[in-house]
Order: C-alpha cells, then sequence, then structure tokens
C-alpha cells in the first residue's frame, strides 16, 4: 500500500524514498527491508544454539527466544509488516586502542552505539508514526534477531564468523532495527560470499567455532570479557592474550574487511575516546566502583562493571610476561573486595612468577 501524494499538484516522495532519504542524512550508510513473517530456519538454528547451551550465562536470550523468532509475537508488534535494518560503520583504523597492555574491541572505544544509534533511529520511527504506522526500534537489546533480519533485508550476507559482511564495507557495522507496520517494499536478499576462505575460522584465540556460522559464545572472548560475570575458565585465560573488552580476532583477518576505511565522518561517534590515553591496566585493575563509574561513564564497558574489567585487567597483566606488573597484582590479589578479582589476580600474578 504506497501512498503516492500530491501536494499543490507536486507528486511528494513515497514513504519508502522519504525512509532511505532520512536514514541516509542520519549517517546510516546502508538501509534494507524485509517483509516481517516469524523466522524458520534462522529460528531452528538459534533454537539449536539454544539447547546446546552455546548461550552460556545469556539467560535472557533463552528467556526471549519465541520473540526473536517472530516479529509478529505479542512480545514485539504483532501489526508488523516489514522490518528495516540499517547498518553504521564504526572506526577500524589499525591502531591497537586500550589501557596498555590491554585492547579494546573496534566498536567499543568510543561512544556507547546503543545511545548514538537509537537517537537516529528515533527520528524515523517518528516519521512512520506521522504517517498512521507503529514502529518499534532495536538496537543490540531488544529481543530482535538483527543480523538474521540484515541478511533477509539484502544488507549483506552472514560470514562463517557470523558476523553480517557488507561487501565494500566488511562487518566492522553495527546494526539497528525498526520492526513497523507499514507496508514497504523488500529489499533483495544477498547469498553468501565466504566461499572457501576459513581465516575467520582458523584465527579464533580460543577456537570459539564449533563449524561455519556456528559460534559457541562460552568459548568467545567478546563473551568472556562483556557478558559473564564469574571467573573466566582457566584453559581459556592464556587464549585471550591482551583483549580487555570484546574482541576483533575473526573480524581482523576477514578479507572483506581490507577495503577502503568508511569515510572519517561517517564513524565520528565511534572515534577512540582519549580516556583509555588515561589509564593503563593496572590502573584499571585497581579503580574503585566510584573511579571506575566515571571512568566508563557513556561506554559499552559499564557492561561487564568494576569487577568484570578488573578481571579481564588482571588477565591480560597475567599474560603480558612482564613481570613488573607483580607488587600490584600480588596487592589486589589480597585485598580486592571481590572473590572473582582476587581470584584473576592470584592466577596472574603465579603465571607470571612462572615464566623465566
Ligand atoms: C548475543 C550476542 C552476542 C554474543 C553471542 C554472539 C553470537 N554469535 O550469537 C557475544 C557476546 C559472544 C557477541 C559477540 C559479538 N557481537 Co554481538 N550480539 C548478540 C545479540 C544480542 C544476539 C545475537 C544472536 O541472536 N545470537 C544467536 C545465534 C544463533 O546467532 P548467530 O551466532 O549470530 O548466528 C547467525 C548466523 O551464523 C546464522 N547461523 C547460525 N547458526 C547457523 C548454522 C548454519 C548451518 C548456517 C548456514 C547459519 C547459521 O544464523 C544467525 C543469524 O543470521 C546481537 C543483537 C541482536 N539483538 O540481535 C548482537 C550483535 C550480533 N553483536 C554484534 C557485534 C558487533 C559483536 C562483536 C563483533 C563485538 C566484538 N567485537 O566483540 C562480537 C562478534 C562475535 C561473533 N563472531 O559473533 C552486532 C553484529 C555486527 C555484525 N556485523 O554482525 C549485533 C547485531 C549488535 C548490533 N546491534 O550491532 N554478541
Amino acid at each position: 500500500m504506497l501512498t503516492q501524494e500530491f501536494r499543490d499538484g507536486i507528486l511528494l516522495a513515497s514513504l519508502p524514498e522519504t525512509l532511505r532519504t532520512l536514514a541516509q542524512s542520519l549517517g546510516f550508510a546502508r538501509m534494507g527491508v524485509a517483509r516481517a513473517e516469524a523466522f524458520g530456519v534462522e529460528a531452528d538454528r538459534l533454537r539449536a544454539w539454544l539447547s546446546d547451551g552455546r548461550h552460556g550465562d545469556m539467560k535472557w536470550m533463552a528467556q526471549t527466544a519465541e520473540v526473536r523468532a517472530d516479529v509478529t509475537h505479542e512480545g514485539m508488534l504483532p501489526s508488523a509488516r516489514s522490518v528495516i535494518v540499517l547498518a553504521t560503520p564504526y572506526a577500524r583504523d589499525a591502531g591497537r586502542v586500550g589501557p596498555a597492555p590491554g585492547r579494546v574491541a573496534r566498536y567499543a572505544r568510543g561512544r556507547d552505539y546503543h545511545n548514538v544509534l537509537h537517537k537516529r533511529a528515533k527520528k524515523l520511527a517518528a516519521l512512520l508514526r506521522e504517517n498512521g504506522h507503529a514502529a518499534r526500534i532495536s538496537v543490540d537489546s531488544m529481543p530482535v534477531y538483527e543480523r538474521a533480519w540484515a541478511e533477509r533485508a539484502g544488507l549483506g550476507f552472514i560470514g562463517k564468523n557470523a558476523c553480517l559482511i557488507i561487501p565494500g564495507l566488511g562487518s566492522h557495522v553495527l546494526l539497528t532495527a525498526i520492526v513497523t507496520s507499514a507496508e514497504l517494499p523488500a529489499s533483495e536478499r544477498m547469498g553468501e560470499r565466504c566461499g572457501t576462505c576459513t581465516l575467520c575460522l582458523d584465527a579464533c584465540p580460543t577456537r570459539a567455532f564449533k563449524a561455519a556460522r556456528e559460534l559457541d559464545a562460552r568459548r568467545c572472548i567478546s563473551y568472556l570479557t562483556i557478558e559473564t560475570r564469574d571467573s573466566i575458565p582457566e584453559e581459556l585465560r592464556p587464549e585471550m592474550g591482551d583483549w580487555i573488552f570484546g574482541c576483533d580476532a575473526c573480524q581482523d583477518v576477514c578479507p572483506y574487511n581490507k577495503t577502503a576505511l568508511p569515510p572519517e565522518g561517517a564513524t565520528a561517534p565511534f572515534a577512540a575516546s582519549e580516556r583509555w590515553q588515561r589509564v593503563d591496566a593496572e590502573g584499571l585493575l585497581q579503580m574503585d566502583a566510584e573511579a571506575f563509574a566515571a571512568f566508563a561513564h557513556a561506554s559499552p564497558i559499564q557492561r561487564p562493571g568494576r569487577v568484570g574489567m578488573a578481571r579481564n585487567a588482571a588477565l591480560v597483566l597475567g599474560n603480558s610476561r612482564d613481570k613488573r606488573h607483580l607488587p600490584v597484582l600480588r596487592d589486589v590479589a589480597q585485598r580486592d573486595s571481590s572473590e572473582v578479582v582476587r581470584e584473576a589476580a592470584a592466577w596472574a600474578a603465579a603465571r607470571l612468577e612462572r615464566q623465566t
């Protein structure tokens, strides 16, 4: 039901055209549309992933599985007719950024993308509502299966690293979805384009891929540094290397990320914040709750909290092969208020002491 409206005899741009123009002006690099319906094979894969326990402690994924499987579910939007998916590149310059010797994943070095993208998407949702349509926005934290919708909406294909890859832009993109009752023309899907390449699967430091596109989150460094609140399994700690928040290992090797960098302006909100020059891993390890709250303000690193980031910092120092960190680690192992942090610091100190 595409409306063709004339005002004073001038043909007004149709709603899809207006949405696309507005999306571009808001800084979204790509926009695609898929017909809203219950997922088939994608839902089976999600259920298989959950029944395998590959979601680990992310109980919220299991609790919302049926809503993720079907956007017309009462938990989302029963009147849904279309899902708009938008992609935004983030800075992927080669530099290492993080509290030395720690390294932070590229998507998390600047401002918190949930806030940046939600603010932009609200303008698109307002336009839909002005035209009499319902609209619900999802930026990561809503029960919307964003990657599967991005693939259906023709934005890109799902790589063997389970990431949505957009030829010309790569996989260093963040997704925003808008579920709406507006009936919009669907975009054409793009077939998968990995071919025989397995660089990502081979590059994963913790061998988290059970098979192509099948990630076991319990072994994924991104999950271990961000989503787990407890101790990290000992056998995985040495493999985590210097990743202190998130991990880009399976993306950095991808040939599709060897394309030209996105224009600076397009990624400005995600450019590395100066906070990373202000503190090193020892400093992060010794922060109290107040100092951490101030340091992590408006950054994705708020998610693991002080305990999670101090634990990660201890493990990074344990992997640094640098004995100068021993005094701080021994002190934290004695006096930190968290058992998880004390144990991680003790493990790190013992590892450095063993190293010749
Ligand atoms: C839970 C979650 C995580 C978990 C689990 C990841 C995972 N693969 O499931 C953890 C914490 C590990 C994680 C890590 C990351 N995440 Co995350 N995450 C999510 C979240 C909330 C749900 C993902 C989900 O539904 N997983 C369920 C499983 C079954 O899906 P899947 O593994 O993605 O599998 C897909 C395909 O592989 C395929 N598939 C699955 N099994 C099979 C089997 C076969 C045979 C085939 C053919 C296909 C296939 O179907 C799925 C959908 O297409 C989404 C936001 C959202 N609301 O959707 C963000 C999201 C996927 N994450 C995102 C990002 C940026 C990341 C990281 C890159 C961050 C980082 N640098 O550390 C890493 C990448 C890890 C990886 N290689 O997937 C972006 C995606 C960006 C992109 N270009 O793909 C999202 C969309 C957030 C956003 N709004 O931008 N994430």
